[in-house]
């Protein structure tokens, strides 16, 4: 469908903000049992894909977002070997993942087989480890796939979901963090965007005290610019299972055997540092 010199927009209500791509057609639409899944053409960000008309992400800008979801997290635990990405159906997070040489298993599960099936057609780039031996796709409920791991499953559980409405609610809850806290092992760490620091505060607090009284030794958040969401400032929370946060491998993330565009030890070190009225908020 030609859509020639349109915007695609998304509002943001409670903010009275908006934000606007220019696009060329619309590519692929489906309503896929869970969401309606669109992908569009635009004019200088390559290809966008929406889930319920909320943008997930663009070829031009992705890079920020997976990479902060994925190496703070691997260079926080000591020896991560065993990831767990809920959500993250677009795969972009798991390419990240596998490309740390010590990771020996990824597993993906993501409710929506449909966004798969989008990612690999209209961003292949980022599908591009998916026969990677080290990795497995599944298509089911991330909820119920943690509740039933077994305890001391994963060293990392990364949770690569949409907004907290609808699908993705129950993964904001105490409940879910508590299924996290047992599927880890010893050392083990959970990270989880965590939308905007400056529109949602309330949900960022809400989530460290959930986090906490699902018996997390401690929380932290790393904060990042993702151009293309509500209000272009985002954030991961991070949380320890039973340490202290004390840092990341510095010395390992600036000697990484890999290639990145945004992700190295500065901007990772930077992340970590809350702006005043973050702190003020979440911390008594
Ligand atoms: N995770 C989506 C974050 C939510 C964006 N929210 C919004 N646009 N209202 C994206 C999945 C990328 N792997």
């Amino acid at each position: 469908m030609s859509l020639n010199g349109q915007w695609f927009t998304e509002e943001v209500p409670v903010a009275g903000s908006a934000f606007s791509l220019k696009v060329k057609r619309k590519l692929h639409d489906a309503q896929s049992p869970f969401q309606r899944i669109e992908v569009y053409e635009t004019e200088h960000f390559g290809n966008l894909m929406t889930l319920d008309g909320m943008v997930m992400l663009t070829t031009r800008d992705n890079f920020l977002y997976h990479e902060m979801m994925s190496h703070p997290a691997l260079f926080t635990h000591p020896n991560p070997r065993r990831v767990l990405i809920v959500g993250g159906g677009d795969c972009g997070t798991l390419r990240e993942v596998l490309k740390h040489p010590g990771v020996q298993k990824a597993e993906q599960v993501d409710i929506d087989e449909g966004v798969t099936r989008a990612s690999q057609l209209f961003f292949p780039e980022l599908c591009a480890s998916n026969n990677d031996p080290r990795a497995a796709l599944h298509f089911d409920d991330g909820i119920k796939w943690v509740r039933d791991a077994k305890p001391g499953t994963y060293d990392v559980i990364i949770v690569d979901s949409t907004d907290p409405i609808g699908p993705a609610e129950g993964l904001f809850s105490k409940q879910f963090y508590q299924d996290c806290w047992r599927a880890l092992g010893p050392g083990g760490i959970v990270i989880q965007q965590s939308e905007s620091p400056l529109y949602h505060m309330l949900l960022i607090k809400n989530m460290y005290e959930a986090i906490r009284g699902a018996g997390f030794a401690d929380v932290s958040t790393l904060f990042f610019p993702q151009a293309v969401y509500p209000s272009g400032w985002w954030s991961a929370t991070l949380a320890c299972k039973d340490q202290p946060f004390d840092g990341f491998r510095e010395d390992a993330a600036a000697a990484r055997p890999f290639a990145t565009q945004y992700y190295n030890a500065a901007i990772h070190r930077g992340a970590l540092a809350a702006p005043e009225f973050f702190l003020s908020q979440v911390t008594e």
